[in-house]
């Protein structure tokens, strides 16, 4: 690409950011000038191409009434105007050569006739704003081209000036699918077009700021803020009336006030009054540094307990209305989630307005990835071409300036997944020029030459360890070495939380807060981008027929598409609760810790209760002495007693986010010996005829199978060892080879078959001996299963001795069975109320719970294993009646009911898949393999793999009802 070839390319395919448009600056959601909103059905017709030179329908007196219409903010691809979404992760969908785009270039005209309100005041300026348009816009006015520009998720201005008509005026917008822009577009997410954010006319009246910059710092040595408001085309005042000041723009003043932080974030209302425009500000005191290694707000160390949050709703993609923003925020707070890196783009612009408010660390990225490029070679990245350094900067620019003005900002990030070039120093020596009151976060240049911190995605565990001792691997470079050695660390992404999972979060949690020099991360990430989809309910990629495609990597949220909670965000939420409550050193007693970086728990309310069997004894609360961040006390309820102690850290108030008894924190101790179940041995094994009766239990005397436990007919039960692999079984294709999913269907472990050996009637047991194995593998699992009883319980004793060199883990050890379908109310003693797996079970609370077969299941996009309950000592399943079976372990027992097997959960692809079948399908699993986050990080910690190895486990069995 020479110089005079990108100068012939067309404005869309030319690097450079676009022409026509203003400097950028802070957005802002009031002030006293006049706005009118374009927002609405706007006239739209696609065209298959780019190349038309036709630009007709920009003329006023353009007819459109052939053409359909979309609503804006939005994706035509997502209301049927023509199209489809896509989606990648990492590929490009078109031929790499850079600046080209494919001449198959779905282009989408808009066209918007508005009436220009009476009373548009005629002296000063009028701005045309659009806040989103993916991939890049060329707007006309009444016929008149305004220019063009590249950016998707960006602010763009043009000045309207006489342009602008009273009454009618009509607004014409050609939005091109691919253009240069995309190739710095390349995040993990659904290929969008469209207008997508707000359309508006903003009044700029003579005598209003062209912009300004709200500097407002805190000391936390001496508890004062200090304010400057930098104020550029305008003088003015700032009054804050809450502090009594009032103070000219530029001038600097100091007083006493409270600090802004993401736990107490408090904001002062404030006005900047210019000549010609008043604007509201709502100004929160901080100040961001980094102090011997460790990132620092207001003097304290800061635990980032993060969330990646692309923007996403399963029916209008990108565009995202307030109430959703809203709600995203209210779901983290309420999850105990403390800050959000935007990856990888600036958000809507009201979003950080709604992050000062309820209080959320942000690190806000720009709009920019070239992770495409890794794919060949690098050769012609962006960021490491000078061609591109205008549209970078730009890029730079237009984030910073948009978002200066929130407290909650503390970060910028250069972007996400552009290798290395001199491209991301231009963005980051000019980002540290304009703002060097933040930090600088990127991560993917491993010298950090750039940035503030040294950050990371998807390390091991042990890695982060050393890393956290400052004692991580040195680069080649002995002076890089040192400074990067010298960051702070955090995980801008970790914990993979596609299909079930992840697991290892309780890990890294005890590392953060053992290590200074961890200071948290972000799970990968909030939402599922599943789409609304009327056959598949919600689709991923390559449901719409796209080629190429990344399949369901696009699912790997903490929320379901439709925002419910997965129980990845239970457990999230459990792991970084911000009070620790730990049984104590005596019996009854707890320990409580702050975990908090700033507040006391002046604003939790603690309160206790004890269960014996199920059924609340006591309770009452909990008095707690002030407790600095960091500080922890044992503290004791007033009451003592054998049983189960919860101690639950609730909202003591309503907040903004959260009503007074809203749970925080919790934690548990079992006091006493928890009554395990009474021995089944003694009865006598009788046969009559073809079967034989040992105490309730009725079995067909040739194969030595359960027919039925009293009145219950109970179908196939055996060793089980299948489960339907999960996402992070399956890991992601760059992997290391571990990846289970794939180990063990080549292990033969999905077909496992069993032989029956003998079936022994002795005076008190009825003994079959099987080998349990997978067909084409000389690897088995001799099983006994040893039965006996006493009055109206049947026990069973399973126990395994594999054979051969077995070399991968199991999924599962343990049994299946099938119960009519009728037996679909399940009650249990043990971990709930939601999911758990060895490594995901730091959310199950103790004690007695009740859900129906349907209930137990997690709806993963993608079906998989899901819906176990953990540390179970008894579950119940029955019907209307009250008939049913009850099955008590001899260890607490992990168990799933589900209306299919796991079999045809492995077969599915999508939700509609599941179809019920005429049986509850239940497993009673001595122990399952843990879930880890391979599926784009690091498998299952040793200690939660499922080696194949001696194991003996027992059940007891009776009918109910
Ligand atoms: C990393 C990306 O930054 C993120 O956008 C997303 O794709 C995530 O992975 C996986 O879902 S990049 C990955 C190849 C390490």
């Amino acid at each position: 690409m020479s110089r005079n070839d990108t100068d012939s390319l067309p404005w869309y395919e030319n690097p450079a950011p676009g022409t026509g448009t203003l400097a950028p600056r802070s957005w802002y959601a009031a002030s006293d000038a006049r706005r009118l909103s374009l927002n609405g059905r706007w006239d739209f017709r696609l065209s298959p191409a780019a190349g038309t030179e036709d630009e007709s329908f920009a003329r006023p007196e353009f007819d459109a009434s052939a053409w359909t219409s979309v609503a804006v903010p939005g994706h035509w691809v997502l209301q049927g105007a023509g199209g489809a979404p896509a989606y990648t992760n990492v590929v490009y969908p078109f031929p790499v050569d850079p600046p080209r785009v494919p001449s198959e270039n779905p282009t989408g005209d808009h066209l918007r006739t508005f009436e220009l309100p009476a009373g548009w005041p005629d002296e000063g300026e009028t701005v045309l704003r659009f806040d989103g348009v993916d991939s890049c816009a060329r707007v006309w006015l009444n016929g008149v081209e305004l220019g063009d520009f590249k950016g998707s998720r960006l602010p763009h201005e043009f000045a309207v000036g006489r342009r602008l008509r009273p009454g009618a005026n009509v607004l014409a917008v050609r939005v091109h699918t691919w253009s240069s822009g995309s190739y710095l577009e390349d995040q993990d997410q659904w290929w969008l077009p469209g207008v997508f954010r707000d359309v508006t006319l903003l009044h700029r009246p003579p005598g209003a700021p062209r912009d300004f910059f709200v500097h407002a710092g805190y000391d936390h040595r001496d508890g004062s803020g200090t304010l400057r408001v930098e104020c550029e085309g305008a003088e003015g005042r700032v009054l804050v009336p809450e502090l009594g000041a009032d103070v000219a723009t530029g001038d600097t003043v100091t007083l006493p006030v409270e600090p802004w932080t993401a736990e107490t974030p408090r904001l002062y209302a404030a006005e900047l009054v210019t000549p010609g425009e008043r604007i509201a500000l709502r100004i929160g005191f901080r100040t961001v540094a980094v102090q011997d290694g460790v990132i620092t707000v207001n003097g304290r160390r800061l635990l980032l307990r993060g969330v990646n949050r692309h923007e996403f709703h399963p029916e209008t993609g990108r565009a995202v209305d307030a109430r959703t923003m809203r709600r995203d925020l209210v779901l983290m707070k309420r999850h105990n989630v403390n800050a959000v890196r935007t990856s990888h783009y600036p958000p809507h612009p009201a979003f950080l307005d709604l992050c000062d408010e309820l209080g959320l660390w942000v690190i806000d990225e720009c709009d920019l990835e070239t992770h495409g490029f890794a794919e060949v070679g690098w050769r012609g990245n962006p960021v490491d071409d000078a061609r591109w350094t205008p549209a970078l900067l730009d890029r730079a620019a237009r984030m910073v300036e948009r978002d200066k003005n929130h407290p909650s900002v503390i970060i910028w990030s250069l972007g996400n997944e552009c290798g290395t070039g001199a491209g991301l120093g231009a963005m980051a020596r000019w980002m540290r020029g304009r703002d060097p009151e933040r930090l600088l976060h990127y991560e993917g240049d491993p010298s950090c030459a750039d940035v503030d911190m040294y950050s990371r995605m998807y390390p091991t565990h042990a890695e982060v360890e050393r890393i956290g001792k400052r004692a991580e691997e040195p680069p080649a470079d002995a002076e890089l070495d040192a400074g990067r050695r010298a960051m702070p660390f955090v995980l801008c992404e970790y914990g993979h939380a596609m299909g079930n999972g992840p697991g290892g979060l309780s890990e890294y949690q005890r590392l953060f807060e053992r290590y200074e020099r961890c200071q948290g991360g972000f799970v990968w990430e909030w939402i599922d981008h599943g789409l609304a989809h009327p056959e598949l309910g919600f689709a991923y990629g390559g449901d719409f027929g796209e080629e190429p495609h990344d399949g369901n990597f696009v699912c790997d949220g903490l929320l379901f598409p439709d925002r419910t909670p997965s129980p990845g965000l239970i457990e999230y939420k459990k792991v970084i609760e911000p009070v620790r409550i730990a049984p104590g050193a005596t019996a009854g007693a707890f320990t409580v810790t702050n975990g908090y970086d700033f507040t006391g728990l002046g604003h939790l309310e603690f309160r206790w209760s004890r269960e014996v069997d199920g059924a609340l004894v006591a309770s009452g609360t909990l008095a707690v002495p002030p407790l600095a961040p960091g500080a922890s006390a044992d503290v004791a309820p007033d009451a003592a007693g054998d049983g189960l102690w919860t101690v639950r850290a609730v909202l003591a108030d309503d907040t903004g986010w959260a009503g007074r008894g809203h749970l925080v924190a919790w934690g548990q101790a079992e006091v006493g010996t928890p009554p395990r179940p009474a021995p089944a041995t003694g009865a006598r094994p009788a046969l009559s005829g073809s079967t034989v009766t040992l105490g309730p239990g009725v079995f067909d005397a040739a194969t030595g199978a359960l027919l039925r436990v009293g009145d219950v007919p109970v179908e196939g039960l055996r060793l089980d060892v299948w489960r339907a692999p999960t996402d992070n079984d399956n890991g992601a294709p760059w992997q290391p080879d571990e990846r289970y999913g794939r180990l063990w269907r080549e292990w033969g472990l999905h077909r496992m078959r069993h032989r029956a050996d003998a079936v022994e009637t002795g005076s008190d047991a009825l003994t079959v001996r099987t080998r349990v194995a997978p067909a084409g593998r000389d690897v088995g699992l001799r099983t006994v299963y040893r039965w006996t009883a006493a009055g109206d319980r049947l026990g069973l004793t399973v126990s395994v001795v594999p054979e051969g060199d077995w070399r991968v883990p199991l999924p599962r050890l343990g049994i299946r069975f099938a119960l009519p379908p009728a037996y679909d109310a399940v009650r249990w003693f043990g971990g709930g109320p939601g999911e758990a797996y060895p490594d995901t079970r730091a959310a199950a609370m103790l004690g007695q719970w009740a859900l129906g077969v349907d209930a137990l299941q997690t709806p993963y996009v993608r079906p998989q294993e899901n819906g176990a309950r953990g540390d179970v000592r008894w579950v119940e399943l029955t019907g209307d009646d009250g008939r049913g079976l009850r099955a008590a372990g001899g260890a607490p027992f992990w168990f799933t009911a589900r209306r299919w097997t796991s079999e045809e959960l492995d077969a599915a692809e999508h939700l509609t898949d599941l179809v019920a079948g005429d049986r509850v399908h239940v497993g009673l699993d001595h122990a399952v393999q843990g879930i880890g986050s391979q599926s784009c990080g690091p498998g299952v910690l040793p200690a939660y793999r499922l080696e194949a190895a001696p194991a003996e486990f027992s059940f007891v069995f009776s009918p109910l009802g």
